[in-house]
């Protein structure tokens, strides 16, 4: 079990990024010196099962304790914990090439770029420029929830009423996996989002796209559906009426990588379930089903969803 933590994209070991790598000789130190501890604590503890009882001096002996069972421990974890506050004071630097706002809702990711010319709304998935700091201002809507990119460096907590600030600074190109590490009711283990590392100039394309508003056809039938049914209560589609708050920003919807905040690839077979058979994709969730929708509007809905790019 522990093993099938080593590889793949919520690996934390596979440094991604400049903040994971400054954490990492922290983590072989710790591990290093904890199995050197260990093996002098058992050694020991062998040697005075088998050794033969002798009478020692009591000075000795508390000379021994004074020095193995508080001094050493106090200049140990003191050391440990000097380091790692000067790392965390580099995970929580002030500024970044890019400033990027995320609200934890249960159970998605609100997702908004600071950008000169305003801001892009998104959701479930956060875009970084290879090479780039990006700052992540931090915060949560109603319980606390945790933002974390395991390839990329540490989390941190969302706290509702504050801001907290976490900095990442991709070294390699891909989809890694981010989750929320901190325990938020019924779907948390489903909380989960892309960090998608990209070269700067396909990066500011992205953005760009996804700063524009949606790209909707007069009279298409699924746009109708869209609005019969509601949706545009709780979800936004930039440049139309729907400007609902209550669910993620579906402007641009078919261009993120998964859908459900990180859970299901983006597939018109996974968007049709996620309409009618939404209970058995991600219960609990604050999404009304639509089991009643089918045939043709249930069709038309799901091709015009999976056209929002
Ligand atoms: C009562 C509010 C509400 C209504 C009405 C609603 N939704 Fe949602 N929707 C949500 C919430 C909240 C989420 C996020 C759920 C989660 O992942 O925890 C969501 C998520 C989604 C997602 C996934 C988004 C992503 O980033 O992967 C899609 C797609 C979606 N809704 C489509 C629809 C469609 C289509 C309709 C109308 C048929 C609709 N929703 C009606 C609240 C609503
Ligand atoms: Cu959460």
């Amino acid at each position: 079990m522990l093993l099938s933590g080593c590889s793949g994209r919520h690996n934390w070991l596979s440094s991604a990024g400049e903040e994971a790598q400054t954490i990492e000789p922290l983590f072989w130190t710790v591990v290093a010196g904890a199995a050197l501890i260990w093996t002098l604590v058992v050694g020991a503890a062998v040697f005075a099962h088998r050794a033969e009882a002798k009478p020692h001096r009591e000075q000795q002996a508390r000379r021994f304790i004074i020095w193995g069972g508080a001094v050493l421990p106090t200049v140990v974890v003191g050391a440990l914990l000097i380091w790692g506050l000067f790392i965390l004071r580099d995970l929580v630097a002030d500024e970044g090439d890019l400033t990027v706002r995320v609200d934890g809702e249960r159970w998605w990711w609100r997702v908004i770029y600071e950008t000169p010319e305003g801001e892009v709304f998104t959701a479930n998935e956060i875009r970084m420029p290879l090479g780039k700091t990006t700052l992540f201002r931090l915060t949560a809507d109603d319980v606390i929830h945790s933002f974390w990119v395991p390839a990329m460096g540490g989390k941190m907590d969302m706290i509702p009423g504050r801001e907290t600030k976490l900095t990442l600074t991709p070294t390699k190109l891909g989809s890694w996996g981010g989750l929320c590490a901190e325990y938020c009711g019924g779907a948390h283990a489903l909380m989960r989002f892309d960090a998608v590392v990209m070269e700067p100039e396909a990066f500011d394309a992205w953005l760009q796209n996804e700063s524009s508003p949606a790209r909707i056809t007069e009279g298409d039938p699924g746009w109708e559906v869209f609005l019969d049914e509601g949706c545009g209560a709780c979800h936004t589609l930039r440049g139309t009426e729907a400007v609902g708050q209550v669910g993620p920003d579906l402007t641009h919807l078919a261009s993120r990588e998964r859908l459900g905040a990180g859970i299901y690839d983006m597939t018109p077979e996974n968007m049709a379930r996620w309409i009618t058979d939404l209970d058995a994709m991600k219960p609990d969730i604050d999404m009304p089903a639509y089991p009643y929708l089918s045939g043709d509007r249930l069709d038309a809905l799901v091709s015009f969803l999976m056209s929002l790019k």
